[in-house]
């Protein structure tokens, strides 16, 4: 598990949100990111989650720089009660296909963009995984971010009426958006 100085969330610390969830109490989702400097794109999804009441939690953990906390993080995420785990990394972006590696929970992937590559690094060592360990890949940065909140919360809400109903609204309100949309 995790220790609370080697994880990090907006305080530098790890973070478990929505302790009054409608949903459940106990974390869902677990977000995980390769370094403290993904925040800036994960807070996306972790905002995303809190928009819809999904109790999950956020760390740091990296493929490389800590094996072995992201191989037992992810072994151990299913008997804690995780369903989903969302996995951003940069560069040699491996963080994604490690915690596949290690759980049959779904792994939704979310590529940083980096600066040598723009992303384009990240974005196929994420998504090219041999067959047989899927990772579902988002896109790169804030878009993947948000994408892959919102995907994960389109799995639970098969199983859970009133997310599903949120998600209703949610793009409900998204479309009367588009459709009042004006030009100068
Ligand atoms: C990856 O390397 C991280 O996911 C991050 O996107 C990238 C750069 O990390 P830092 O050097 O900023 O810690 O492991």
């Amino acid at each position: 598990m995790p220790k609370k100085t080697s994880t990090s969330g907006k305080r530098g610390t790890s973070k478990v949100q929505n302790p009054k969830s409608e949903i459940r109490n106990s974390p869902l989702v677990a977000v995980v990111m390769g370094s403290k400097s993904d925040w800036e794109t994960m807070r996306h999804a972790d905002e995303t989650l809190t928009e819809f009441g999904v109790a999950h939690e956020c760390h740091v953990m990296s493929a490389h720089r800590t094996p072995q906390l992201a191989s037992e993080f992810s072994s151990k995420a299913a008997s804690r009660g995780i369903e989903i785990i969302i996995a951003a990394a940069g560069g040699a972006a491996h963080l994604a296909g490690v915690m596949a590696a290690h759980t049959i929970l779904p792994v939704l992937g979310v590529p940083m963009k980096s600066d040598a590559l723009n992303g384009m690094d990240s974005l196929l060592a994420t998504v090219q995984m041999p067959a047989g360990i899927p990772v579902g890949t988002l896109a790169i940065g804030k878009p993947g971010a948000i994408n892959a909140a919102l995907f994960a919360i389109a799995i639970l809400a098969n199983s859970r009426p009133e997310l599903r109903a949120k998600l209703v609204e949610f793009r409900r309100r998204q479309e009367q958006k588009v459709r009042a949309a004006t030009l100068p």
